[in-house]
């Protein structure tokens, strides 16, 4: 994404009211996507936060319609809330808009910008501190997908075209090696010949869809750890963030997407990987979590698949990692050289560590079915 002027900054805080008191930002958060800031209003009686984000319209080339969906979905989440006697400001996303009612400013830069209020009291976690965490994460995301059963899939933008496609990831891979413009092909034989070893695994979910023996749901579809905030006193998973992937999906990607982020000790970049392994005991604490929530809204072929979820989501990111070193780590946000590249080996690394315990989690699976 292009940097921004403090100027183009400056104009963006002048488009939002922010209430009484001295502002002041910091950029905030591990996202790799968008640009996030934490604004911060002090006065003599209370200190409020926001959340400030340039949106990465390199990414979402539709910002408008990526807001139309999210203030739909957060509307309609506010009214499931409601309905259930839950806390409306703390349990979704707000929205606030500019001082033109729009849901988001576009600066003279050409930078779209929009802003949450900050929900107060919470931690956002990088790793599980123990299997309770995954669990009530799991809860969380379950809870989630069920608010959004009835919600009409045909009124939500695709605001990334086969952003899950398993298959279309293995193609963009395959066109990125071919083209190698940075040249760094060479030293990464070892994972090239592990994605194309899977080559044939990548369709598994998106053949039973087209099928017609899954079905699509409305779903998140980038359910990682750090998109969930938990209460900061009761450790309880409160509100699930980044809506900008919620789009039509796999019930089993959502649980896959989780398992990948969260079912390890360690981080998602970590350059030892004899320090990535796979948790089955965290993966048990999330089925359970999961399917004790959604597991009676999804079809018995939709649980049955989950460990596929868990195992395609782990290789397509994977295959995304090194698509976007191979061209040079402009999609995801690198904080140093190589960070792409250990970022794809630990999702390799829990495939093959899935591999051997498949049997186990399919047992489990079953368990809690
Ligand atoms: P990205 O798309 O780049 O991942 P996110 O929307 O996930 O951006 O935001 C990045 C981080 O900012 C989150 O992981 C979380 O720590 C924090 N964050 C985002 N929205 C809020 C909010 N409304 N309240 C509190 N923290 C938030
Ligand atoms: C990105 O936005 P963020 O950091 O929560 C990415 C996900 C990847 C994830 C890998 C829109 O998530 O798909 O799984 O990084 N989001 C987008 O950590 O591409
Ligand atoms: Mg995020």
């Amino acid at each position: 994404m292009t940097q921004f002027s403090p100027d183009a900054f400056n104009e963006v805080l002048a488009a939002f009211d922010w209430g009484e008191g001295t502002l002041t930002t910091n950029a905030y958060g591990e996202g790799h996507i968008n640009n996030t800031n934490l604004v911060t209003v002090s006065s003599e009686s209370e200190t409020k936060h926001f959340i400030l984000q340039r949106i990465n319209t390199d990414i979402f080339t539709n910002p408008k319609a990526l807001m139309e969906n999210i203030c739909n979905v957060t509307s309609y989440l506010k009214n499931v809330i409601e309905k259930c006697g839950g806390d409306t400001e703390r349990e979704t996303m707000t929205v606030v808009y500019t001082k033109n009612g729009l849901p988001y400013y576009t600066d003279s830069e050409q930078g779209v910008w929009r802003v949450y209020t900050f929900v107060e009291h919470t931690i956002c976690l990088q790793q599980c501190r123990d299997a309770n965490d995954f669990y009530t994460s799991a809860k969380a995301f379950g809870q989630f997908q069920k608010n959004l059963s009835d919600y009409d899939a045909s009124t939500l933008h695709e605001t990334i075209p086969n952003f899950h496609n398993t298959p279309d990831r293995f193609r963009k891979f395959k066109e990125a090696l071919a083209a190698d413009v940075m040249h760094r092909a060479a030293e990464v034989a070892e994972e090239i010949a592990f994605i194309e070893a899977h080559e044939a695994d990548c369709s598994h979910m998106t053949d039973l869809l087209a099928a017609g023996k899954i079905p699509l749901r409305v779903t998140h579809n980038d359910t990682k750890l750090n998109n969930i905030l938990l209460d900061d006193k009761t450790g309880k998973a409160l509100c699930i963030i980044d809506l900008d992937t919620v789009m039509p999906g796999l019930a089993a990607n959502d649980f896959g997407d989780s398992i990948r982020f969260g079912a390890n000790h360690n981080a998602e970049d970590e350059p030892d990987l004899s320090k990535v392994n796979f948790s089955l005991e965290l993966f048990e604490a999330y089925t359970k979590g999961f399917l004790e929530i959604a597991g009676d809204a999804l079809t018995p072929l939709e649980v049955e698949t989950l460990p596929w979820g868990a195992k395609l989501m782990t290789l397509e990111c994977g295959i995304r990692f090194l698509t976007d070193y191979l061209e040079g780590d402009h999609y995801f946000a690198v904080h140093r050289p190589g960070q792409n590249l250990d970022r794809a080996r630990t999702q390799f690394k829990l495939v093959r560590d899935m591999e051997a315990c498949w049997d186990e989690m399919n047992a489990i699976v079953s368990k809690y079915r």
